[in-house]
């Protein structure tokens, strides 16, 4: 019995544990670019670093725009209008499947103007939707999310055709909605990569939202009574994608690299506009072409560790799954726990 017990709150230890997640890493073209662990900095990345993995909670919050606490990224890492942008959740430490399985997935991008992606404070950005996935169109009421928690997937979407060149944030989140069924209760996890777009597009984006500003707590998707209602319709926040939207956004295998930093190449920042002349051609066509950089850390670990505890606080005591109610994937997920813990206990 002693054994028993201790068996079953040692498993819900790990459960816990696994509980919230990051994006582990990001590709363009299939170039992949390795994410640090939340609070956890090892090298350069275009991912900007978050120091938690728990949700930003609130949809006015400020930390909605790039992820709690989020710090500029070293990188800069180059991409097409065109380019497939993939993205790797993971659980929180880093080898666990994501945990969440509903709730919508949305990828907006805004430029960095003038300013090198890697000095750009997004509170300012003029962001546009270029993409939502939410339930599938099957009618099972599943969520394409769903996907990252049960097989691990990546998501895939194809950056709009038509992009002016110049730095730009993509901002992926994703949003849990298994507490969403009361005000405040909704679970956002967004991230902010930073890319240089090349070639000679010349779309303007619109309409454009800012973060925060884009979401309410009383907003249909983010307060949403009906989540757990089979043939529910979804209505996403955020309002509706851009004229440069992506496309094929959809399910890709699982990647379970790279762990090294920096992984793949920064490009230089386009030049500072001179005036008249917007038809800049100099940002380099290949990465190839570009030197590997020589990032010096702006965090070191300890900075990272010296995140604001009111900040990290407010997530601490979100239960997450715990709480869901009538929620049949709340068991599922601690059934997943259970039967992994069960597969290492018996190795
Ligand atoms: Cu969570």
């Amino acid at each position: 019995m002693q054994a028993l017990t201790t068996f079953l709150s040692l498993s819900l230890f790990i459960s816990l544990a696994h509980a919230h997640g990051y994006v582990k890493s990001i590709a363009i073209d299939g170039q992949w670019y390795a994410g640090n662990i939340p609070n956890n900095y090892k090298g350069p990345s275009p991912i900007r670093l978050i120091s938690d993995i728990g949700p930003v909670k609130g949809a006015t919050n400020p930390d909605i725009v790039c992820g709690l606490s989020a710090q500029k990224a070293e990188m800069v890492v180059p991409a097409n209008p065109g380019s497939v942008f993939s993205v790797q959740w993971s659980g929180g430490d880093g080898v666990s499947k994501w945990p969440h399985n509903i709730g919508p997935l949305m990828t907006y991008m805004a430029s960095c103007g003038s300013t090198a992606c890697t000095d750009f404070d997004p509170s300012g950005a003029k962001w546009f939707k270029i993409d939502e996935l939410g339930l599938k169109p099957d009618g099972s009421g599943d969520w394409f999310q769903n996907d990252i928690m049960t097989a691990g997937d990546a998501f895939d979407v194809t950056l709009p055709q038509d992009l002016a060149p110049g730095g730009y944030l993509v901002r992926h989140e994703i949003i849990a909605l298994h507490l969403a069924t009361e005000m405040g209760g909704a679970e956002f996890y967004p991230m902010c990569t930073q890319v240089m777009i090349q070639g000679s597009g010349n779309g303007v984006p619109a309409p454009t939202v800012a973060f925060p500003g884009a979401y309410s707590d009383s907003d249909p998707g983010i307060f949403d009574p009906d989540v757990f209602n089979a043939g529910a319709n979804y209505t996403f926040p955020g309002g509706p994608v851009a004229n440069l939207a992506g496309t094929d956004a959809s399910m890709a295998a699982p990647f379970t690299g790279p762990t090294v930093f920096p992984s793949g190449t920064s490009v230089a920042p386009l030049p500072a506009p001179t005036g008249a002349s917007s038809g800049n051609t100099t940002a380099p066509s290949s990465p190839s072409d570009s030197a590997p950089s020589a990032p010096e850390p702006t965090a070191s670990p300890s900075d990272a560790g010296a995140a604001d505890p009111a900040a990290t606080g407010a997530t601490r005591g979100s239960t997450c799954h715990l709480r869901a109610r009538g929620a049949s994937s709340a068991g599922t997920h601690e059934r997943r726990h259970f039967k992994r813990f069960l597969r290492t206990f018996s190795r």
